[in-house]
């Protein structure tokens, strides 16, 4: 029996990987994770949503922040601060070891997927965490002020301009992680989990040829709506949706990914969109408090992919 393959950005996406890594093995269940947002910062190469799914399967995300480490110190930003450093993006001490050993075995030579899975094995993790690409992407957000790289955008100015649309600098250069490709040769089924479609989600299926490689999986493809009740729960997705005059309802997220999905998961709030859409639709608690949360829509989205076989 082949293994699922999740597609994942931040902190949304994590929640529903953690549930998914609870039920399923290592070999049950591959992660591709968005590297759209990666960027060079103070010398380190910064992967955010590869951090923040490898500190959640690892339990060690901070839960405060919703992004970076647990049990963090600050020493090195204030440091950094009394140097008059730049500081808008905050690595934390512990942090800052994980950014410093990827940077270093980077510089050595290794791939991207090499150093991430001796970053994720050294921190207790299983289950594959496969960067979308060892090739470099940077998503870039084009506002009426002109393009801004993702993190200026995100992190430095809050998600404050207005979006008109989206670029991913480096992408026809970038081929699909061939780890991907090779779990999608005997692939169970493809679980897009509820993080941003535009910033987290697009940036893998705009790699060339990977819509197409999906599709050709000819299994199910089911989606986890990150808009529940015309809101995102974190992040900025609902503004986006707005800005780019998509509606912003679940709705909007299903005909964005179009014919790519075999199934698509709405909130309870969004009970009435069911039989409404395109695609096949089921209804489910989506709203991931707890680890109990995380794991019961994780299992909604395995038995929706089963019933889709
Ligand atoms: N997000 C913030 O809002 N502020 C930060 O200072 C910040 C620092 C940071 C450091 C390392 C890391 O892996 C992630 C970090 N993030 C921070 C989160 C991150 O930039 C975004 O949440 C994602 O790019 C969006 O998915």
């Amino acid at each position: 029996m082949g293994a699922y393959l999740a597609i994942t950005g931040g902190v949304g996406g994590a929640k529903l990987a953690l549930g998914l890594a609870k039920l399923l093995g290592p070999e049950e269940v591959t992660f591709a994770v968005n590297t759209g947002d990666d960027f060079e910062h103070l010398g380190f190469k910064i992967c955010p949503d590869m951090d923040t799914l490898t500190y959640t399967l690892a339990e060690l995300s901070n839960r405060e922040l919703g992004w970076g480490r647990a049990d963090e110190s600050w020493s090195f930003m204030s440091a950094l601060e009394a140097l008059g450093g730049e500081t808008w993006f905050k690595l934390g001490d512990r942090d800052l070891a994980l950014h410093t050993q990827r940077t270093t075995m980077l510089n050595a030579g290794a791939t991207l997927t090499e150093v991430t899975r001796h970053i994720s094995e050294s921190l207790g993790v299983s289950h594959p965490i496969l960067p979308m690409s060892d090739d470099p992407v940077h998503t870039r957000v084009h506002t009426p002020q002109g393009p801004m790289a993702f993190q200026h955008y995100f992190v430095r100015d809050r998600c404050r301009p207005t979006v008109t649309g989206f670029e991913f600098a480096g992408i026809d250069n970038a081929t699909l992680n061939p780890a991907i490709v090779e779990t999608l040769r005997d692939v169970r089924g493809i679980i897009i989990c509820p993080s941003n479609p535009y910033v987290s989600i697009d940036p893998l299926l705009a790699i060339p040829g990977a819509r197409q490689l999906l599709r050709a999986c000819h299994v199910p493809i089911v989606a986890v709506s990150p808009i529940i009740g015309g809101h995102a729960i974190k992040g900025p997705t609902a503004k986006m949706m707005q800005e780019l005059s998509v509606p912003v309802t679940a709705g909007g997220v299903a005909a964005h990914y179009g014919d790519l999905l075999s199934g698509f998961i709405v909130d309870a709030t969004d009970a009435d969109l069911d039989g409404t859409l395109e695609v096949p639709t089921i209804v489910a608690q989506s709203v991931m408090v707890t680890l109990e949360d995380r794991i019961a829509l994780a299992s909604v989205a395995l038995e929706f992919i089963e019933q889709l076989r």
